[in-house]
């Protein structure tokens, strides 16, 4: 299988970190590339009329995304319900924390591209300020969840968005009014999934 990726993509991250926890790795092949909503890559889009990256193309030539879609298919490769709780309670929690955490990661990488492709007499700072009051209440949220209880496709999510932040916007300094994410994320990070995985410029 190819992985259509980029070190930096939290997105990419989240179907890293699952496959490493998996034991999914040797069956992926990373292929790096960059692109932005203005730049798009021809190759990406010729498997994913959306575009983006994570795209996942299996050996039959047949294309998976988005993130949750290719996390969802790793897992059932390796025999399913490992990272995505098979039902009940502990499957919506784990599902909803996707949903903060792809929701952070959404508004971070729009205000990046904001900041380092628009251009800057275009910028509108009512909109980055929109972007980060999402960013700001989710995480005040993440900051009374009892996180430390699983290590899923919520958690996994969690720990994905919050690296970029830290990696793009680090002068947010999120853990400040944040004590419990703070020391949740700081174990967490020893996870040898999690540290293989950490956001670098491509
Ligand atoms: N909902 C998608 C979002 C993926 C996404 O936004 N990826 C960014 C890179 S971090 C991208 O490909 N951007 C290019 C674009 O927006 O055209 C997912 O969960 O995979």
């Amino acid at each position: 299988m190819k992985l259509y990726s980029n070190p930096a993509s939290p997105y990419v991250r989240k179907v890293r970190i699952t496959a490493q926890e998996l034991g999914l790795n040797d069956r992926i092949e990373l292929v790096s590339i960059t692109l932005t909503p203005v730049s798009p890559h021809e190759g990406v889009r010729a498997s994913n009329p959306i575009g983006k990256i994570p795209t996942l193309v299996l050996d039959d030539g047949t294309a998976l995304y988005d993130s949750p879609v290719i996390c969802e298919y790793l897992d059932t490769l390796a025999g399913g319900n490992r990272i995505f709780p098979a039902a009940g309670a502990a499957r919506w929690t784990a599902l909803r924390r996707q949903a903060i955490a792809d929701g952070i990661m959404e508004a971070a990488v729009l205000t990046r591209y904001e900041d380092a492709v628009r251009p800057k007499e275009l910028r509108w700072q009512a909109w980055a300020d929109g972007q980060f009051l999402k960013i700001r209440t989710a995480l005040d949220v993440l900051e009374h969840e009892h996180l430390e209880s699983a290590f899923d496709i919520g958690t996994l999510s969690i720990v994905s968005a919050l690296g970029y932040l830290d990696f793009r916007f680090a002068s947010e300094g999120w853990r400040a009014t944040r004590p419990r994410l703070a020391a949740w994320a700081a174990a967490v990070s020893k996870r040898p999934s999690v540290a293989a995985t950490a956001p670098a410029a491509a």
